[in-house]
């Protein structure tokens, strides 16, 4: 039984991710997120759907102390972490640079990058002392282009980029994997978070075309998670077929 610690299953992407861990049957769960109620509603169901051992972790990503504290309070009952799936993140407001909201700036950079490091930096030693584990970044097609209105969630999506291939470099020797994925539009609470709670223009994002899913995207992390020993998935990018770039999308009316 391997043990997986995902961040962000209370929507979106990190839930389609725990359950299809947990449907596998292969691993032990330890999931977190700010929203209690509905974290422990995803552990029962993983518990109780999918006989998965799973611990919640009740915690905003963006507190050092809270990450550090979350970290040790894993290790008291788990001594080995196989898997860290850093998906916690969000972006936040679609304004031009001039027009936009500082406070929203540090929203995404807070999570996006500093939490993922601060997650990352407690779990590494784990890692570094099994001489093997699994580290896959959530990443995102605004790590590879930049678009309008977009800069800071592109930059911190840019540094998640850059972390993954640092820690690729710094992680060889020890045996362990670090990987990305690079979703385009995919419809979760994603848009609804960036337009701050407007469900109508965060709907209209994907008026005309069918973006991706949560569950393609578990596709692709169970890809990754299921490679023989030897084989390293550095990224997989994966776009609606309706999206070529961030940029041009042919949508129907
Ligand atoms: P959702 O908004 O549906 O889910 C985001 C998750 O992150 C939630 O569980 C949320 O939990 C958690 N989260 C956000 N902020 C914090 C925080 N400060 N502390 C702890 N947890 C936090 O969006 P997605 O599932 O779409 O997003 C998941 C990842 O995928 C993000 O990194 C996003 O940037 C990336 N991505 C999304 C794409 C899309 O089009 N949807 C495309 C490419 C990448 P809670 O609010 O309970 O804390
Ligand atoms: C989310 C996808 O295209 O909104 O990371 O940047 S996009």
């Amino acid at each position: 039984m391997k043990t997986a610690l995902i961040t962000g299953v209370t929507s979106g992407f990190g839930k389609a991710f725990a359950i299809r861990l947990a449907r596998s049957g292969n691993y032990k769960l330890i999931i977190t997120g700010r929203r209690r109620e509905r974290l422990e509603e995803i552990a029962e169901i993983l518990r109780r759907d999918f006989n998965c051992e799973t611990e919640a972790l009740c915690f905003d990503i963006r507190d050092r102390e809270s990450c550090e504290w979350a970290v040790q309070s894993i290790l008291e009952s788990n001594t080995h972490i196989d898997v860290l799936v850093n998906n916690a993140g969000l972006a936040a407001g679609t304004s031009s640079f001039d027009e936009s909201d500082t406070n929203d700036f540090d929203r995404m950079i807070d999570t996006n990058v500093k939490g993922l490091l601060y997650i990352t930096k407690q779990i590494v030693p784990l890692m570094i002392a099994q001489q093997s584990g699994h580290i896959v970044n959530i990443s995102s097609i605004a790590g590879i282009e930049v678009y309008p209105n977009g800069s800071v969630y592109c930059a911190s999506k840019h540094a998640v980029n850059a972390i993954t291939k640092g820690l690729r470099i710094d992680l060889v020797k020890h045996g362990i994997k670090v990987s990305s994925i690079s979703p385009g539009m995919a419809e979760t609470e994603f848009s609804v978070v960036r337009y701050h709670g407007d469900q109508e223009k965060a709907a209209a994002v994907y008026k005309g075309l069918i973006p991706l899913s949560a569950e393609d995207i578990a596709d692709a992390l169970e890809f990754i998670l299921t490679r023989p020993g030897h084989v390293s998935i550095n990224d997989i990018q994966i776009n609606p077929t309706q999206q070529a770039n961030t940029y041009i999308s042919h949508r129907k009316q």
